[in-house]
């Protein structure tokens, strides 16, 4: 059963400071009180935006009990035997000023429990949002699978959870790095788990590989720096020395190494899948999410201020958006690829994770749309908690050869052991299965269920012979008969997979010429930060067989050498669906606009803005010289949401300019920031001034001025719809 979402934002609520109001981020149900409350009440419910995970049983019985049955109950404070406690702020002592007793049980469980309150933090992907959501199939699907969850109109609970690889769980979001995108299907047919990431291809062909590509990527492991980032020595040292990589680290260097938000990327399963339909025809897949807010990125110099601005950009902007009821979506595609004996198409070895399938070679059929409407309960319970895995899969998915995801098949479920503690993770509440569940697998720590019977082993007599064994007929998992040719043991890769730069050069020939600038921007950053002169000649080495015009670029920027390319440049046709550029318009629902302001703006305007903003689903900010309200004591008395000291340009999709603002270097620093990294700006009532004293010149693109308010936001809105105004920044082609 899909539990019910929140239809809409939830109401603001009645009472509390007028800031509060419509600003996204309220912390709790209720306002708090000046003073400490001290009459017992309650715990408050969750909030309206968020959803818990299902209560069924550890081995996915529905209980029907409400969401909020697992979270604490009672009006008073207890131990964790739920003894009433009278006081928590002082130990048992021998007197006021004596020693502390050792008998003091309360003291004792209190401060042992927190010294365990942390879990080792995943070994990549530690730092994570998560939300829960539904999938509603449109059943296209169910032509080539069997799965269930595909057919035509059913509705499927999800949990996703979106994270970099490389930072610790308290690094920040806006790094530039490679975006996880894992789904969870809580399906009837069992859960199925689909882990990519927001690139289609990977920096290893064969998962023995993954530990020497971490570990060049992670921190230097004696001072344990950089954190969160590929701009140091040993990953450049690894991606150079191992061309398989260039491919993926040509994406971490554009513009999708650093996403606006998680809501505007696209994800992508990477490695090849098999699709079985009811018939037992089969076919290779590659798995496409398609965001509905299309797909977008900061500039590099905005990621770098937010880093420091609002490490938790990317996370808050997934709760905002859903408390604010702009339900970030998108739709999952498929290639379907014929299942053929080689298993190639058009010259592309499908079991090579670092090659992709060019859309406009096999286009990306539709099959469902995933939207996410709730946001956790409780992150560590959830976000933290979740366990995916690869193996995870329904009648009507398999797995191919790619050596990848061999690998990976293995590493999901060991790797939970080590970080939840034992073998029992999958009845953690994020992880219960809602389907029912017979496993035969018993005890071990944290055993949360009571398995009746006497015979968890097969084959028996007693229990009734339960479990029994599921064939096809009975929704089984048959693994597809796959015929293997006859080979000789060996520790080698194909011939196919010798090919390191035909699709790194189809990438960059595929982008406008603003994105190929920013690659370019990227590498010169990057290899600038390494140390070693020669790490970076060997990198350009590589970049000289992607693409002479890239390498040079980059050369010019490190104030180094052209070297010559070792191979012929590849002959390749560019994929103009990998651009991000000149796509149209989006929506811009869960956009933030800040409206700069002051007590000498026209208030009522800006009253009226900020209603157009947030009746499109915005979020619209009033940013004041200093708290409090504007116009205090009139009848357009306004509240400030944000001052020049709380916030910074980076915090905003678009900028609007109430009036000319008296002068303050901290508006002219924002409005100028906005102008550089390519936000639609709009001014009304004298605003050029504010404009001029930024130092913007006159008639720079993608400015809207005018004289009457709402025609200004809506001119502003459609310049937002199209992300940035490129046009500010002419760049050579090629
Ligand atoms: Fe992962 N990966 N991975 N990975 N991966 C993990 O599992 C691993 C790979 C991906 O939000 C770990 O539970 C190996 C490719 C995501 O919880 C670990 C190999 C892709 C997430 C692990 C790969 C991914 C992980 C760490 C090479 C893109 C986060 C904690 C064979 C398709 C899931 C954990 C979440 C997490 C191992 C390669 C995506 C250690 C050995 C390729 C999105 O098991």
């Amino acid at each position: 059963m899909v539990p019910s979402p929140p239809e809409s934002a939830p109401e603001s609520r009645q009472a509390g400071p007028p800031q509060s109001a419509i600003a996204p981020g309220v912390p709790g149900i209720e306002p708090p009180t000046l003073a400490e409350p001290v009459e017992p009440v309650d715990p408050l419910p969750p909030k309206a935006d968020q959803q818990a995970p299902e209560a069924v049983s550890p081995t996915g019985t529905p209980t029907g009990a409400p969401m909020d049955s697992r979270s604490q109950a009672g009006a008073y404070l207890t131990t964790s035997q739920g003894l009433r406690l009278p006081d928590t702020d002082h130990s048992l002592k021998a007197g006021p000023r004596g020693s502390v007793l050792l008998r003091d049980h309360h003291l004792r469980e209190k401060i042992t429990h927190f010294d365990h309150e942390r879990i080792p933090e995943r070994v990549v992907h530690a730092r994570g949002a998560a939300a829960h959501g539904v999938f509603r199939s449109y059943g296209t699907a169910a032509k080539v699978t069997k799965a269930g969850f595909l057919a035509e109109d059913v509705e499927t609970p999800v949990f996703v959870r979106f994270s970099t690889v490389l930072g610790s769980r308290g690094s920040a979001d806006t790094v530039r790095d490679t975006r996880g995108f894992a789904v969870k299907f809580y399906t009837d047919e069992g859960t199925f788990d689909l882990v990519g990431n927001n690139m289609p291809v990977f920096f290893i062909q064969d998962a023995i590989k993954f530990p020497d590509i971490i570990h060049a990527a992670k921190p230097h492991p004696d001072r344990e720096i950089p954190q969160a980032q590929s701009a140091h020595d040993t990953f450049w040292d690894f991606v150079s020395l191992h061309t398989e990589a260039q491919h993926h680290t040509l994406w971490n260097m554009s513009d999708r190494g650093i996403p606006r938000s998680f809501r505007m990327m696209e994800g992508f399963g990477v490695h090849t899948f098999r699709l079985v339909a009811e018939d037992g025809t089969t076919s290779l897949v590659k798995w496409h999410w398609k965001p509905a807010a299309g797909v977008h990125s900061l500039v590099w110099e905005e990621a770098q201020l937010i880093c420091g601005m609002d490490p938790d950009f990317h996370r808050r902007d997934l709760a905002d958006s859903i408390e604010a009821g702009a339900f970030p979506q998108w739709e999952l595609g498929i290639q379907v690829l014929p299942d053929t004996e080689d298993q190639m198409f058009e010259g592309i070895d499908l079991l090579d994770p670092t090659k992709m399938v060019p859309e406009e070679l096999a286009p990306v059929q539709r099959v469902g749309l995933l939207t996410l409407n709730a946001n956790v309960t409780n992150y560590f319970a959830e976000t933290e908690q979740v366990a995916f895995h690869l193996g995870n899969m329904v009648p009507g998915i398999d797995a191919t050869d790619d050596p990848l995801l061999a690998g990976r098949l293995f590493s999901y479920v060991d790797t939970q052991i080590t970080r939840l503690g034992g073998p029992n993770f999958g009845q953690l509440p994020i992880n219960r299965p809602q389907a029912p569940v017979n496993d035969m697998l018993r005890d071990g720590m944290h055993q949360s269920a009571v398995h009746g019977g006497i015979a968890p082993y097969r084959p028996h007599s007693l229990d009734g012979g339960n479990p029994f064994v599921a064939g096809a007929d009975a929704g089984g998992y048959i693994e597809f008969p796959q015929p293997l040719p006859a080979s000789t043991k060996v520790r080698a890769a194909p011939s196919s997979f010798d090919d390191h730069f035909s699709q790194a050069r189809l990438f960059w020939l595929s982008m406008s010429p603003i994105e190929q600038a920013h690659i370019v921007d990227a590498y010169t950053f990057e290899l600038g930060k390494c140390y070693e002169q020669t790490i970076r000649e060997r990198q350009l080495s590589a970049l000289a067989n992607i693409d002479p015009a890239l390498c040079a670029s980059v050369a010019q920027g490190l104030g180094l050498p052209t070297p010559q390319a070792t191979e012929p440049p590849a002959d390749v046709e560019p994929s103009p669906a990998l651009s991000q550029v000149g796509k149209g318009q989006f929506p811009v629902a869960g956009r933030v606009v800040g409206i700069l302001a002051d007590d000498g703006s026209d208030l009522a305007a800006v009253a009226q803005l900020a209603e157009g903003l947030t009746a499109e689903g915005m979020t619209a900010l009033v940013i004041g010289p200093r708290g409090g309200t504007l116009g205090q004591g009139t009848p357009q008395e306004l509240p400030v949401q944000r001052t020049l000291l709380t916030t910074r340009s980076v915090e905003f999709d678009a900028v609007l300019v109430a009036g000319a603002l008296a002068p303050d270097p901290r508006s002219a620093l924002l409005l100028g920031e906005a102008f550089r990294h390519g936000k639609a700006l709009g001014g009304f009532g004298g605003a050029e001034t504010a404009f001029a004293a930024a130092g913007i010149p006159d008639g720079s693109p993608g400015i809207v001025f005018g004289s009457d308010p709402s025609d200004v936001l809506a001119r502003t809105v459609s310049l937002l719809a199209e992300h940035r105004v490129w046009d500010r920044f002419p760049v050579a082609a090629g």
